[in-house]
């Protein structure tokens, strides 16, 4: 089971693809709560409320889905864990930029088919990283990792200037989508290493930022995965701003 993988388990981290055998599924935010969802106890009573008790069904099932979310919510309170998904169009450099901050070697990255997960420690957070491939023909997995994002990082090659209308596109159409509306937004004006590619606040313009939903938190900030610059400062905003909406009791 996918849900099961943690990082350690990869050094190398890994990489998941989809075929018949292994369709793309919604993954759990962590093993723990992969044993909580999937257990075969809560499974048979839900079905065993459902059959025995049709009127009332509906809302029993709504105290144990209440339940179970404030299990959830504990575990992740304990954990500080988040829950990150990084998206954007295909080459433009999201592999790169979870190897580059996890530092490890980027000398040779493949396209990626299917997604990866890595698990880092950020200051004192433990960060769930899903980076999925971005290549047309699997975009439309990508709904298939939104469920419980804390924070959405979308990677734009500040250099392909040709495909910058595509990436508008693709990214109001995931800007849409209701499981997003809480997640925090970064979006990395990646490749600034490269003559010619555009600068962040050019790209805010192209890919029309300003037109968002007012109740959204942004930022975009500049960006090489090549040489690391930008990456930080990317990430301690995104971490930042996820902690203080989920962890502001602390
Ligand atoms: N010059 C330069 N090249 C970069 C940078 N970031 C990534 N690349 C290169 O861009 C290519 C694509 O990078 P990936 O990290 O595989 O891109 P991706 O977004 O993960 O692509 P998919 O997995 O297909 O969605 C690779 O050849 C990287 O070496 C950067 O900041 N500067
Ligand atoms: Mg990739």
């Amino acid at each position: 089971m996918v849900s099961n993988l943690i990082a350690d388990d990869f050094p190398n981290g890994p990489q998941v693809k989809f075929n018949d055998e292994n369709p793309p599924h919604h993954p759990t935010h962590s093993p723990q709560l992969a044993s909580v969802t999937h257990s075969p106890i809560l499974a048979s009573s839900l079905a065993i409320i459902a059959v025995t008790n049709p009127p009332s069904a509906t809302r029993k099932l709504g105290v144990i889905t209440m339940g179970l979310l404030s299990i959830i919510r504990k575990i992740k309170r304990k954990e500080k864990e988040m829950r990150i998904l990084m998206v954007g169009l295909d080459n433009s450099g999201k592999t790169t930029i979870v190897l580059k901050i996890n530092g490890e070697d980027t000398s040779v990255i493949s396209p990626t088919l299917g997604f990866n997960i890595k698990t880092i420690t950020y200051h004192k957070y433990t960060l769930n990283i899903w980076d999925v491939g971005g290549q047309k023909t699997i975009r439309s997995y990508w709904r298939n990792y939104f469920e419980q994002t804390d924070g959405l990082v979308w990677v734009v090659d500040s250099s392909d200037l040709r495909r910058l209308d595509d990436c508008r596109y693709e990214l109001h159409n995931l800007l849409k989508e209701e499981r997003l509306s809480g997640a925090s937004l970064l979006i990395f004006a990646n490749k600034q290493d490269i003559q010619g590619a555009l600068s962040p606040d050019e790209i805010a313009k192209v890919l029309n930022l300003e037109a968002m939903d007012n109740s959204r938190h942004w930022r975009i900030v500049g960006c090489s995965a090549y040489t690391g610059d930008g990456l930080l400062e990317g990430f301690d905003w995104l971490v930042q701003d996820v902690a203080s909406r989920i962890y502001m009791l602390d």
